[in-house]
């Protein structure tokens, strides 16, 4: 008998990232056990994770768990674990839009729920937030369908449409939108926004850290002076955001902002929370885009100063369209498109904000993503982490 032990799982390709995907009783049930067999799979810690199926990079190194759900209104539960390459660690502080997308496929994959037609509606609770999201799946002839038309910027040629949309997310990490209940603060003398409508994240004018915001992630990474304030201002703001000490999470993300160069609201370069996106996460993009539409917010300001400054950034940069984010024929109506410019191109939020004296209010937000099968088959981890 092998001293391995064979766990049954699938890589998948979610937006811009990839992950395992695992049933969640097909791993152990202990978070501890699980997670000592996860930095098994993925090879962490090490910094190439040469021995383990881990991409040696924050977006290749994550994983998902998915089960069935008992919960009014959801059919499966969603749970996402970032295991970080080159530490013993796997974090569930933060939840992953981009990996969700592989979630709806999944499960209908796997029988988790099944087709309703030519398009399944998967209802899918995140555990990490508390929320609920809908992914619309394709599923001609009730088979998840991989190929189509619709093309997301990072990840080559055009695949079949997977458009999410959220309800509750607004709040869902820090407990408000505006955590630090203003649209604009003062952190280690610079003005940032801290935002949280699905991703913790602090907004900040690259040109105030002394870079112009359209440097490559590379460069950025490499900047260790820029990195160390970056950090500063990141713990800083934790705190503010009722995250507590956040230097071992994942949380809050760094967004450095400036004027868009291709006819979006604005550029952007995240930090996640060390390494800098290749694109930007999904509800990394949703909070800036969310931030754009917030009087006062330096989101305002960078999308404001692009649009000519007459909006007062209540719509600087948004097309105002009703679908020109959707190229697969989504219930975006009534929506407005707000386009998030990063290193690979751009994001389109569709969302729906309410104004209430004074106070914003988040209806509804929705985007467009694509997933694809990779890989179906074991992973295998040494027997002794998790005895049969
Ligand atoms: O913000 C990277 C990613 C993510 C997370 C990160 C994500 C999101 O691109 O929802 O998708 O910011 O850690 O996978």
């Amino acid at each position: 008998m092998s001293d391995q032990r064979a766990i049954r799982c699938s890589v998948m390709r979610g937006g811009t990232s990839k992950a395992l995907v695992f049933h969640a009783d097909h791993l152990p049930a202990d978070p501890a056990a699980r997670d000592a067999v996860l930095l098994a799979a993925m090879g962490s810690p090490d910094p190439r994770q040469i021995d383990g199926m881990g991409g040696a990079h924050p977006l290749t190194s994550k994983v998902a768990v998915v089960s069935a759900s008992t919960r009014a209104g959801a059919d499966v539960d969603y749970l996402f674990l970032q295991v970080w390459p080159d530490r013993a660690e796997v974090s569930d502080s933060q939840n992953c839009g981009n990996i969700l997308a592989a979630i709806g496929p999944f499960a209908l994959e796997e029988g988790l729920v099944a087709a309703t037609g030519e398009r399944s509606d998967v209802a899918i609770f995140m555990e990490n937030t508390d929320s609920l999201a809908v992914a619309h799946v394709e599923t001609p002839g009730g088979e998840v369908a991989y190929t189509g038309t619709a093309r997301i910027d990072g990840v080559p040629g055009t695949h079949a449409p997977v458009p999410i949309d959220f309800l509750d997310v607004a709040g869902s990490s820090c407990g408000a939108l505006l955590p630090t209940k203003k649209a604009r603060d003062l952190v280690a003398g610079v003005a940032v926004t801290c935002i949280d409508n699905g991703m913790p994240v602090v907004c900040v004018k690259a040109s105030d850290l002394g870079v112009s915001g359209y440097e490559s992630p590379a460069e950025l990474e490499n900047d260790a002076a820029l990195r160390e304030r970056v950090e500063e201002i990141r713990l800083q703001a934790g705190e503010m955001m009722q995250l507590g000490d956040v230097t071992g999470a994942t949380v809050p993300k760094v967004s450095l902002l400036a004027a868009p160069k291709h006819g979006g609201a604005l550029m952007t370069r995240s930090f996640i929370p060390h390494r800098v996106h290749e694109a930007i996460g999904v509800f990394g993009a949703v909070s800036v885009a969310t931030a754009c539409l917030v009087p006062g917010s330096v989101a305002a300001e960078v999308a404001a100063g692009a649009s000519g400054g007459a909006s007062g950034g209540a719509s600087g940069g948004a097309s105002g369209g009703a679908s020109g984010g959707a190229s697969g024929g989504t219930p975006y109506e009534g929506l407005r498109d707000v386009e998030v410019e990063h290193p690979s191109g751009s994001f389109t939020v569709s969302m729906e904000l309410e104004s209430d004296g004074g106070e914003v209010h988040v209806r509804r937000a929705a985007l467009l993503r694509t997933a694809r099968l990779l890989m179906r088959g074991e992973v295998y981890v040494p027997a002794r982490l998790w005895p049969a």
